[in-house]
């Protein structure tokens, strides 16, 4: 299982002439405003204050990149879906984010967020679409866990499974994780899980060369 030494922010980016010199493997997450995206960062990272909690939804736009172990990055994607962002910020949003996703980068695997007691949202499903067309290794993690009676949690993870079995046999989907940072469920599975799709986005790289 991999173990998180050093966690730090090492800067946001507005603009893709701004990634980080030093290309290191990454681990994206991605969701809309409000589904716990900030509190699994530093859950993962075992930090109380880590990832910057914004107090206006929506408003970090910027693509954060914090750097792990002094090995690799977390990259934050900016929150969506937040109702109150005009329609030009909305398509500036979308515009960075499909460029990060095909720019062709080292991203070694993505956590799609999404709420256990919700469906995944339109713009969910269209990240989903590019995670699997740019052929992105994904995770869906189901977050807030512990709002959900298990009985409850286990009916919706199955729904989850039978819905996305395509994009779990045939597409880039590698696994479905109920995460809750009250009970802690979810935090080994996913530190196992990256510590795996680090390990193989290094072998791939070295049979490139
Ligand atoms: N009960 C519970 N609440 C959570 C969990 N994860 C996040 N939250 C709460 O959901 C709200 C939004 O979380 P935040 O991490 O700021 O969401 P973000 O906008 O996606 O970064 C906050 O009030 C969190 O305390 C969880 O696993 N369980
Ligand atoms: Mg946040």
């Amino acid at each position: 299982m991999l173990k998180i030494n050093t966690a730090e922010f090492l800067q946001g980016v507005a603009d893709l002439r701004q990634l980080p010199k030093n290309e290191l493997q990454e681990i994206l997450y991605i969701g809309r405003s409000n589904v716990g995206k900030s509190s699994l960062l530093n859950k993962v990272c075992g930090r109380k204050s880590l990832a910057r909690s914004s107090s206006t939804p929506g408003k970090t736009r910027e693509i954060n990149y914090y750097i792990i172990n002094n090995a690799f990055y977390f990259v934050d994607l900016p929150g969506y879906g937040y109702a109150k962002v005009p329609e030009q910020m909305r398509a500036g949003w979308k515009r960075l984010i499909e460029d990060f996703l095909k720019r062709g980068g080292p991203i070694a695997l993505a956590m799609q967020l999404i709420d256990s007691r919700q469906e995944p949202t339109p713009l969910d499903l269209m990240m989903m679409d590019w995670l699997d067309y740019y052929e992105i290794p994904y995770l869906l993690v189901l977050t807030k866990a512990d709002k959900l009676p298990a009985s409850k949690l286990t009916k919706q993870l199955d729904a989850y499974k039978v819905r996305f079995n395509n994009q779990l046999t045939e597409g880039s989907c590698r696994g479905i994780i109920p995460f809750s940072i009250m009970t802690g469920e979810g935090r080994s599975d996913l530190l196992k899980l990256i510590a795996v799709h680090l390990e193989q986005a290094h072998h791939l790289k070295k049979e490139a060369v």
